[in-house]
């Protein structure tokens, strides 16, 4: 299930946060100049039918006694950026929108259990209780579902549409209501008779496409229920890697392996208390003359298993040539996806034998490790030579 967080009058609630005279008044921001438009306005001042985008002098005319304020946007970011990281601290997966408004994948969350309103109430509790603001928030199966949602019960509302409803909320949603969806396709539409979604899912593709282009094929997928764009996170760009400069420089390629094994298990242990599964493998190295090599590969299936991770990156180490002896080696994995993403699945695919006895000893491993410590176990493989594992500098989450 997707969240979708939106502040609720969010420039000017900033506003009445700092200037606790304005609480409970109409407060309209916007610029200064009567040629000006609104940015926001408190929901004070809606009452007067002021809104965003409408210009100051009509604003004012509106609503005299308003008090009209000139924004401050360093301060919006700031509080802004405060918001974001309370949303992080419950899913790896947020995508930022706007300036107040989220998209959170409630599947990520590692912190949140019970119904999925328990979940969105948590959120709102904990943005309130960081920056006493409030904010609204829809919960659906897909992002615009869950961004309509959002704008039902502002402000400070909660809208959840569930699994079960989804149907039917989708076939009675009016087409208005659909974001991105212009005033030129909404008037063609309703020139043939289409108001909502529903309506929309009988009409022939060939019709909507000739009428609005690919926006009419776009409902038409949405009317169907058919899969819609997943999260895109800013942890999809991020990458998890390992990498050390060797005590001396080698090219005894047992050694190398051994020291991939122990970087591949631990990138796959950060993977894994995300809850994140890495699509892209790549194995860096640096020779003893400092020239660097970077080698990628990208898998269908991405690993979050030491083992597997290590033998993608065995496989790259395998087809490399070595014009000097290796200094520093490491291994990283990129392309975040949600550990329970949905993965493209081979229809002709014969699947590979997999010793479930592999995944099992990892995950214990992982226990073992967050209950005693990093050198609490390792396995049999490397601990024979321990010591001629370098201490690694682990470089978890860095930016690429
Ligand atoms: P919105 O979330 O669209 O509006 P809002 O938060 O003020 O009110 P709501 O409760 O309906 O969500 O936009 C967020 C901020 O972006 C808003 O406070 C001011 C700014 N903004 C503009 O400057 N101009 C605009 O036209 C809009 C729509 C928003
Ligand atoms: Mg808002």
């Amino acid at each position: 299930m997707i969240l979708h967080m939106d502040m609720d009058a969010f420039f000017a609630s900033v506003e009445q946060l700092d200037n606790p005279d304005l609480k409970g008044k109409p407060v309209i921001v916007g610029g200064r100049s009567n040629r000006a438009v609104v940015s926001t306005a408190s929901y004070e001042a809606r009452q007067y039918g002021v809104h965003s985008a409408m210009p100051v002098f009509q604003a004012k005319r509106l609503c005299p006694q308003g008090i009209f304020v000139s924004g401050r946007m360093s301060r919006y970011k700031e509080i802004s950026e405060t918001i974001f990281k309370v949303l992080y601290d419950f899913s790896p997966v947020v995508e930022q929108v706007s300036i107040d408004e989220a998209y959170v994948d409630l599947r990520g969350c590692a912190r949140l259990f019970g119904s999925w309103q328990t979940m969105g109430a948590a959120i709102q509790k904990r943005v309130y209780e960081t920056v006493q603001l409030t904010c609204s928030v829809g919960i659906g199966k897909f992002k615009y579902i869950a961004k309509i949602a959002s704008d039902m019960n502002k402000p400070n509302g909660m809208t959840y549409i569930s699994e079960e409803e989804t149907e039917s909320f989708v076939e009675r949603l009016p087409i208005r209501k659909i974001p991105g969806v212009g005033k030129v396709s909404l008037e063609r539409l309703e020139a043939i008779g289409i108001h909502t979604l529903g309506e929309a899912r009988n009409i022939p593709d060939k019709v909507l496409e000739k009428q609005l282009g690919i926006q009419g094929l776009r409902l038409k997928s949405l009317s169907l229920l058919k899969d819609q764009p997943e999260i895109a996170t800013s942890a999809q760009r991020k990458s998890i890697s390992t990498e050390v400069t060797l005590p001396e420089d080698t090219l005894d390629m047992a050694w190398l392996k051994r020291i991939l094994l122990s970087q591949s298990d631990d990138v796959a242990r950060e993977l894994r208390k995300k809850k994140m599964k890495g699509k892209t493998i790549t194995l860096k190295l640096t020779f003893s003359d400092f020239k660097k090599r970077s080698r990628r590969t990208t898998l269908k299936k991405p690993p979050h298993f030491g083992r597997d991770i290590y033998n993608e990156a065995v496989k790259l180490l395998d087809k490399e040539i070595f014009p000097n002896k290796i200094r520093l080696i490491g291994v990283g994995a990129s392309g975040l996806v949600l550990e329970n993403a949905p993965v493209q699945q081979d229809l002709f695919e014969i699947p590979e034998p997999r010793n479930a006895n592999w995944d099992k000893l990892e995950k214990t491993m992982d226990s073992i490790l967050n209950k005693y410590g990093k050198k609490s176990i390792q396995r049999a493989s490397l601990s024979e030579k321990r010591s001629d594992i370098p201490d690694k500098e682990a470089n978890f989450l860095k930016k690429r």
